[in-house]
């Protein structure tokens, strides 16, 4: 069914879903266009993850000096971060100081989550509907959802029946949350529960942690920021940004394989690397993600400092991944992760041994043992790339709906548009790198390159543009293709949808370094948007 606009909907030349890092970079750089623009935001500020995000520990994994916007010198000159990884509250200032700093928040309409975006291919336009009925059209329609925002809860029988406090990480409370006194249950052990689990434990009376999967976790060896080494790195950052749009974080990168120095060599530099902390260490060689043997010595490596730290052996063996290459499912960064497992008042169930039975009014049951629970916490992580988008009722030409269109899996061009969808852009959509590298340094790129081809379009003269189905379908087989030549499709990660039941399993990020996907992407602008049907204004259309 077509959406019928009422005629005082408001046109935009621009609708942007989502008021995160996307969004705001989004309506900043459309405005500066002389575009006009309308965001729309389901929360009651800007932030995004970063907004909902308000667990204990949340915080983020790429450094601080790095997670942050490069597109105005003064803005990264004048923010002073005061730790070397940032926490939620911290990132959160940052971006409504972006927002004050540029007067963002006139231009979008809070408490509006968007129900429904129809394209009418009489008028070129789409129509876009929120869930308390507020109306608009635009001719570009740019999808800033996030690739983590659709929190998701375990399908775990009875959990309705819960009668303690439940949360989810993704969707935490803004009053304060206390746990003193309390036991607690903690579901999942990706980043967020990771991070959450030292400080949960700080504070409960009881820490009860249910692990379906041991991931790999490296120490963030997080400190204030020194302001000597904030300095330095700022008279640098000219040169460090251009250096992220190549790679998306800057890492101390290796030419070398894993296999071509010395077993003794090899334990010292992730030693080196360890004690220096955070991802890091993934790139101490070339070829960790792309070869099984090399992979096999970080992984043991990691494993022999999990059973360094933990003292009880039976724990120590469940925290141990063993399924699945190391980096293969996001690795973890963590402050006292393993540590916590030491003390008196936290046990570890390995669900991997015998899974949850069932949830009862005030507990888990697990085969035999029952848990008493005061407080359940699922950090149980996304329906990860296409969720925030599917849970929009998309309909592009001829009534077509998203969902409908992809349910066998995601299919974009370039991640950043899919066919029969006309001027409907994704941000860190599924087909592009985004969620692999700096999620920013991904955002950045994208908004450059839709802002480029909406200016492209104006100045032709052209008032549609669409990917093509062949011009799909040799990008879905490129991004599978680069997918198989790595480690990556070893694991059940949230890349592949597999923590959704039901959810289609395909590789749905592209796993190119950001340079090489930047030059991708550049080529088939500057040859005149290769692969995208380009059709002309109508007489009489403006705009
Ligand atoms: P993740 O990384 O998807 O982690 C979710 C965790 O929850 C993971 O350990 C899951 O185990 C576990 N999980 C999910 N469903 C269940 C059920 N039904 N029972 C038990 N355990 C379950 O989400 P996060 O929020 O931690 O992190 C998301 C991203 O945010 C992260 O990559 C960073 O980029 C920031 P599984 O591994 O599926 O067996």
């Amino acid at each position: 069914m077509q959406f019928e606009p009422r005629s005082a909907a408001p046109h935009f030349d621009v609708i942007t879903i989502g008021a995160g890092f996307a969004g705001l970079h989004m309506l900043h750089t459309a405005r500066s266009m002389g575009l006009s623009v309308r965001v729309y935001e389901a929360a009651d500020d800007v932030g995004g993850v970063w907004y909902w995000n308000r667990y204990p520990g949340a915080r983020c994994d790429v450094e601080s000096l790095q997670y942050s916007y490069s597109f105005d010198n003064d803005l990264e000159q004048e923010w002073v971060w005061t730790e070397r990884y940032a926490a939620q509250p911290e990132i959160l200032r940052y971006i409504e100081h972006v927002a004050h700093r540029f007067d963002l928040r006139r231009d979008i309409c809070f408490r509006s989550r968007v129900k429904q975006a129809s394209y009418s291919e009489s008028r070129q336009r789409w129509e876009v509907e929120t869930e308390s009925g507020d109306r608009a059209t635009c001719r570009y329609l740019v999808m800033a959802t996030g690739a983590l925002s659709m929190p998701r809860l375990p399908d775990i029988p009875g959990m309705e029946s819960f009668e303690g406090r439940i949360y989810h990480t993704g969707a935490w409370p803004h009053e304060s949350v206390d746990f003193t006194g309390s036991r607690v249950g903690v579901i999942g052990t990706g980043s967020s529960g990771i991070q959450a689990i030292p400080q949960i434990a700080r504070q409960a009376e009881r820490l009860v942690v249910f692990q379906r999967t041991a991931n790999y976790s490296v120490p963030a060896k997080n400190a204030p920021l020194e302001p000597e080494a904030e300095r330095a790195f700022k008279a640098k950052y000219r040169e460090y940004r251009a250096l992220a749009r190549e790679v998306g974080t800057v890492y101390e990168f290796s030419d070398k394989s894993a296999r071509e120095v010395s077993d003794a060599d090899r334990l010292r530099e992730y030693e080196r690397r360890w004690q220096r902390g955070g991802v890091n260490i993934v790139h101490a060689y070339n070829d960790l993600m792309r070869d099984k043997a090399s992979n096999d010595t970080i992984a043991e490596f990691v494993r022999s400092k999990i059973r360094e730290i933990v003292k009880d052996p039976e724990t120590a063996d469940s925290l141990t991944p063993k399924d699945h290459p190391l980096g293969t499912k996001r690795v973890c960064v963590d402050i006292g992760y393993y540590e916590t497992f030491n003390r008196d008042n936290v046990a570890l169930v390995d669900l991997k041994k015998t899974p949850i039975t069932h949830v009862g009014p005030t507990g888990v049951q697990v085969g035999e043992s029952w848990h008493e629970l005061d407080a359940l916490v699922c950090a149980t992580g996304y329906d990860a790339l296409t969720g925030a988008l599917l849970a929009i009722d998309v309909r592009g030409r001829g009534g077509l709906q998203l969902r409908r269109k992809w349910a066998d899996g995601p299919r974009t061009y370039l991640g950043l548009m899919t066919a029969g969808f006309p001027n409907l852009f994704v941000i860190t959509g599924p087909g592009s790198p985004s969620v692999l590298v700096n999620v920013i340094v991904g955002i950045e790129h994208h908004v450059e390159w839709i802002a480029e081809c909406i200016g492209w379009l104006r100045r032709h003269g052209h008032t549609t543009i669409e990917a093509t189905r062949d011009a799909e379908d040799r990008w879905v087989q490129h991004v599978n293709a680069a997918a198989e030549r790595t480690l990556y499709p070893m694991a059940n990660s949230w890349f592949l949808g597999a923590n959704i039941p039901g959810k289609p399993r395909v590789f749905m990020p592209y796993v190119a370094k950001i340079g090489v996907y930047r030059r991708e992407c550049q080529e088939i602008a500057d040859a005149g948007y290769v692969g995208f049907d380009i059709r002309p204004a109508q007489p009489g259309d403006s705009r």
